[in-house]
């Protein structure tokens, strides 16, 4: 079978992405360069490297302009420059209703079955679909420089539902592909959105050649909205494909990971190692637990449940004042929508409130930090815990779960993960519980509170043996071998 290694000698791989990998940003007089934290980007960048790909994402750095050419090309890493990211730019306007408009507040709440928060404005989709245009266009002129025969297209996320069928019609030989981080809807809430709207973007999803989820369950779900609005397309859910002018589009799913050694090294290196003792000494002496919580601050989190679910354990657990203090990570994320700044008030009120009811002179129940920490702390928060709780209302996977997991070399730790997450599909050993039914939860937050130890370390090895066998590295390798399998099969079938 093919590797990763012999991958490039096929063709280039033309990525495209909302985020890009590099960013240009002005500090006075100097150019400084970033890149953007996240598993995506460390995970994709040494394949880019490798295979001297194409990256496609918008031009977001306040100093992008002026390090790329006249088309918004530039070489990268700057130190080392191996592969050609293309920097699309946008008016701030089409950011808005692209972006924070259809993509955050139409398409995320829909997508996670919080219909609350839906929000459709016909200028946010006109937007959305300027901007897909602007992409396949930027897609579309890379595929035929690269040549299109050879060239595969790999799109990343919910911002580009209609890129597929704009670049298939730009460039019918190209071979597209696109994976989808965060749940499909099934077909009742997908027709909350207008129906041309949703018709648009299904039969835009389907310009791809295959389509990937993290679970077979999201599969499923978008085969069903294909079957119920789309009549001419014949759907084949046993096989996970669906018949359509005249193609054939594979859906699978393949459920994202962590680089479990980054992590698991973070948590052993001298720094992680010591941040992870000094909160055990400040927080766990003496029998004590410490809960550990890390999120971005947004509603598919469960954090306000997750709240409550506390509130209620040390009301009607009195015996457990004083001897467990939870640490919450949430990181302020999309404050430009109203949402999330409510969301970011509803927080801190409830930890203050909890705080204030129960907290005595030398115990404060639940420690806050509202900012993004560094990957050491991070990694010492995660192997500090007695237990990690991830409470999400719905979520495409949860990587923090599975981070949780890597960072836990002492084996102590147990996981209460919510069963609406795509990693409760693939974990086994987690307490399970339903983020909506608040005396459930906390019966598990108990259960994990009162485990064993060596139940603990039974559960907890068999959780590191699961995730350091399917690493962020296997999941790239297995979507591009799957991908270029096809791409091979569908150019002997031209032939
Ligand atoms: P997200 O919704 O962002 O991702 P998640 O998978 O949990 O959710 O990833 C969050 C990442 O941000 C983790 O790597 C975590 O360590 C980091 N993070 C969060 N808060 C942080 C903080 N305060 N400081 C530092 N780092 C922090 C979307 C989908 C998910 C899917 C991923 C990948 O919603 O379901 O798992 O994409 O496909």
């Amino acid at each position: 079978m093919a590797t990763l290694t012999d991958f490039a000698e096929h063709g280039p791989l033309i990525l495209l992405s909302n985020r890009e990998p590099y960013e240009h940003i002005r500090r006075g007089s100097t150019i400084e360069v970033r890149q953007p934290a996240g598993g995506l980007v460390s995970a994709l960048d040494p394949t880019m490297r490798r295979t001297s790909g194409i990256w496609v994402a918008w031009g977001s750095g306040s100093a992008d302009r002026e390090t790329s050419d006249e088309r918004g090309r530039v070489r990268v890493p700057p130190d080392d420059p191996s592969y050609t990211l293309h920097r699309v730019w946008l008016e701030d306007e089409h950011t808005e209703g692209y972006y924070q408009g259809f993509a955050n507040s139409a398409l995320w709440p829909l997508c996670h079955m919080l219909i609350q928060h839906f929000q459709f404005r016909s200028e946010h989709w006109k937007s959305y679909r300027a901007v897909n245009e602007r992409f396949a266009l930027a897609v579309a002129e890379e595929a035929d420089n690269a040549g299109a025969d050879r060239a595969m297209v790999w799109i990343h996320d919910y911002h580009f539902g209609l890129v597929p069928a704009m670049l298939h019609r730009l460039v019918p030989k190209l071979f597209i592909h696109q994976f989808w981080h965060i749940p499909f809807p099934p077909p009742d809430l997908l027709r909350l959105l207008p129906v041309q709207v949703h018709d648009t973007l299904l039969r835009g999803l389907l310009g791809n050649d295959l389509l990937e989820f993290h679970t077979e369950r999201y599969a499923v779900n978008f085969i069903d909205c294909v079957a119920a609005f789309v009549p001419e397309a014949r759907v084949s859910p046993e096989r996970l494909s669906i018949n359509y002018e005249g193609r054939t589009i594979s859906v699978g799913a393949f459920p994202i990971s962590i680089d479990f050694e980054r992590y698991e090294s973070l948590a052993l290196a001298e720094e992680g190692a010591s941040r992870a003792s000094l909160l055990r000494e400040r927080y766990a002496r003496d029998g004590r637990q410490l809960g550990v919580c890390v999120d971005r601050t947004d509603y598919t989190k469960g954090i306000p449940e997750r709240l409550r679910a506390l509130e209620l354990l040390w009301t009607e657990h009195p015996e457990l004042r004083s001897r467990v203090t939870f640490i919450v990570v949430a990181t302020p994320s999309r404050s430009e929508l109203e949402a999330y700044r409510t969301l970011e008030s509803e927080v801190v009120s409830l930890v203050m409130s909890i705080n204030e009811h129960f907290g005595t002179a030398d115990w404060t129940p639940i420690v806050l930090i509202n900012e993004n920490i560094d990957a050491e702390l991070l990694a010492g928060v995660y192997r500090a815990g007695d237990l990690c709780l991830v409470s999400s209302l719905q979520d495409g996977m949860n990587l923090v779960a599975k981070e949780f997991i890597a960072c836990q070399t002492d084996e102590r730790g147990v996981l209460v993960l919510s069963r609406f997450t795509g990693a409760a599909e693939e974990i086994d050993d987690a307490v399970l519980i339903n983020p909506f039914n608040v005396d459930g939860f906390m019966a598990g937050i108990v259960t994990a509170l009162r485990m064993p130890a060596d139940e603990r370390r039974r559960r907890m090895r068999r959780m590191r043996e699961r995730i350091r066998r399917a690493t962020i590295f296997d999941w790239l390798e297995t979507i591009l071998m799957r991908a270029r399998a096809l791409m091979e099969k569908r150019s002997g079938a031209r032939v």
